[in-house]
């Protein structure tokens, strides 16, 4: 476990509102982007320290624990990638009791354990994407096709993994088939291993679907590493940073992601709402999310950030220098 830590002494702290974004795990280049968006923030907003911090590995046990020491340094809000949906809320409730506002944004905590969650984009529109790209690249002939997800407990990924299969039942992609779903826990290596296995399993799949970071970047080297450019495709939700070499290899033709700079940016001034008593987490209510506008909750004090950008060799190298 990594504490929270902070460098700024008890009397600069003083007047500032702190809050605490609390990651899936730290070492992952999208929460470093979304911090980054936090730090922006909270320069923009002026009173704010943010304290980033996240477990070693995605559990929802490391995040517990952060929460339960976050609370006793008296954070005034915390910002939350749940790595379970259920498994959190007691922490949080905890948190809330002793008036520190908790908000998800990514990951998502169930109602009962936040006063809102932040979704990058519709869940829905997040499925038919990655359905629709795999579905371009084999330029509509279809064949097996797997998963490689996060951890087998992250609430977007589930969600995301959801909508995927009910995509899979229109008729247009009748001739995708899921074969497998499998989990390489948002660490480089599992994720690798987990590809690999399934290029062995599956001597005739045609693509790996990857809604996350770290799992596509793996999937994408897996691919080149074995020498099935052009015979196996991976897509999913990715960093232009790290797929650009992969697009440009070829085991990639096209991957999505909303920009994770403003996925933290829009979570932190959020969370600032809730603090100052302009927001109070009720369905209907709009929130302003700064440079980002204006977002609602809906009756499961949900709300969307914006829309996914695609990403192909015609641009990955240009937002590869940003996020
Ligand atoms: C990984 C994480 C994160 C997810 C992205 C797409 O970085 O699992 O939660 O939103 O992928």
């Amino acid at each position: 476990l990594v504490a929270a830590s902070s460098n700024v002494s008890a009397q600069e702290k003083a007047g500032k509102i702190r809050i605490a974004m609390l990651v899936k795990s730290l070492g992952n280049g999208f929460f470093d982007a979304a911090r980054d968006g936090g730090q922006e923030a909270a320069k923009q907003l002026g009173d704010v320290e943010l304290i980033y911090t996240g477990p070693t590995s995605p559990t929802a046990e490391g995040q517990i624990d952060l929460i339960n020491s976050l609370v006793a340094q008296k954070v005034d809000a915390i910002v939350i990638s749940a790595n379970d949906p259920s498994a959190l809320i007691p922490a949080t409730k905890r948190a809330m009791e002793r008036g520190v506002k908790v908000i998800s944004f990514d990951s998502g905590i169930a109602k009962a354990g936040r006063l809102m969650h932040l979704n990058p984009s519709n869940v829905a529109l997040i499925g038919e994407k990655q359905i629709d790209m795999i579905s371009k690249t084999l330029k509509g002939k279809g064949g097996k096709i797997a998963i490689l997800s996060a951890t087998a407990q992250a609430t977007n990924q589930n969600a995301w993994i959801a909508a995927m299969k009910v995509t899979l039942k229109k008729p247009q992609y009748s001739n995708l088939q899921l074969v497998d779903t499998v989990y390489g826990d948002d660490q480089s290596d599992k994720s690798y291993r987990e590809a690999l296995s399934l290029l062995r399993k599956y001597p005739d799949l045609k693509g790996i679907i990857a809604p996350t970071t770290v799992g596509i970047s793996a999937a994408g080297k897996a691919v080149v590493d074995q020498k099935l450019v052009g015979k196996v495709f991976v897509t999913g939700l990715g960093l232009p940073s790290e797929m650009a070499g992969y697009v440009k290899a070829g085991s990639v033709d096209s991957f999505a992601i909303w920009n994770p700079i403003d996925l933290g940016y829009a979570a932190t001034y959020l969370a600032y709402q809730f603090v100052k008593g302009k927001a109070k987490g009720t369905a209907g209510e709009k929130i302003s999310m700064g440079r980002m506008g204006m977002t609602t909750l809906d009756a499961n004090l949900e709300a969307a950030m914006g829309l996914p950008f695609t990403f192909n060799k015609s641009n990955v190298e240009k937002f590869a220098k940003i996020f």
